[in-house]
């Protein structure tokens, strides 16, 4: 069975959690401890050059890093991945369109924000990460005006790995109100069948250990 190396709070291993839902694939979940530096390494330990997680482990053993690699290995074959070649640079697009311009700003905001409790602390980096992370999102928003999805009636691994961090982008301190086509898209993807919101630690499908 599949086992996936996750983090409750973590938007990149949701990311995950989301498409495995969605393709109904059995797997089993091992809660990695992001505070403990010890214990992380502990678990990751010859799993990933990265340290990080999210991290999967297939059947035979091998396994793989980076939270957009494992959901374009696991779409491979699904409806979440188009077959024509310039769909899937499409897909691509979107997915670096992700690492570089939204993650870095949503989920570090969120992270000082939720998790770190840091807000006060990183006040001035933080008005950094409204200001890039804004223009990510108004991007995103003139891009959502006219589809229902990110490459059109369909949604796809863009979707997903998009979705991951900006349906908790308030969390961070964002104001979704001005994105009204994102704020649509939003829903439109926690209607899909299939669909499991981050925290549900009890969703069907993966046994839980902890580590
Ligand atoms: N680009 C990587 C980022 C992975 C990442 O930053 N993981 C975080 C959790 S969201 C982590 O393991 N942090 C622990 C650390 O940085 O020490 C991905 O998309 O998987």
């Amino acid at each position: 069975m599949l086992r996936l190396y996750d983090a409750p709070l973590s938007g990149n291993c949701y990311k995950v959690r989301l498409l495995l839902s969605h393709l109904e694939r059995p797997y089993e979940r091992v809660d990695v401890n992001l505070l403990s530096a010890e214990s992380r390494r502990e678990s990751l330990e010859g799993r990933t050059p990265i340290g990080k997680v999210p991290v999967l482990e297939l059947d035979d053993g091998r396994c793989l890093a980076e939270s957009n690699a494992i959901l374009w290995y696991l779409a491979r074959g699904t409806p979440f991945l188009p077959t024509d070649p310039f769909a899937q640079a499409q897909t691509l697009q979107w997915m670096f369109f992700e690492q570089n311009n939204l993650e870095p700003n949503l989920a570090v905001a969120r992270q000082w924000v939720v998790i770190l409790k840091e807000a006060e602390r990183h006040r001035e980096a933080l008005k950094a990460k409204y200001e890039a992370g804004g223009t990510a999102l108004s991007v995103l928003d003139r891009h959502l005006e006219r589809r229902r999805f990110l490459l059109g009636q369909q949604p796809s691994v863009a979707d997903v790995s998009i979705y991951a961090y900006t349906h908790v982008a308030e969390e961070g301190g964002f104001d979704l109100e001005p994105y009204a086509a994102v704020r649509a898209w939003l829903t439109r993807m926690a209607k899909r069948p299939g669909h499991v919101p981050m925290e549900d630690a009890e969703a069907p499908g993966p046994v839980r250990q902890e580590r």
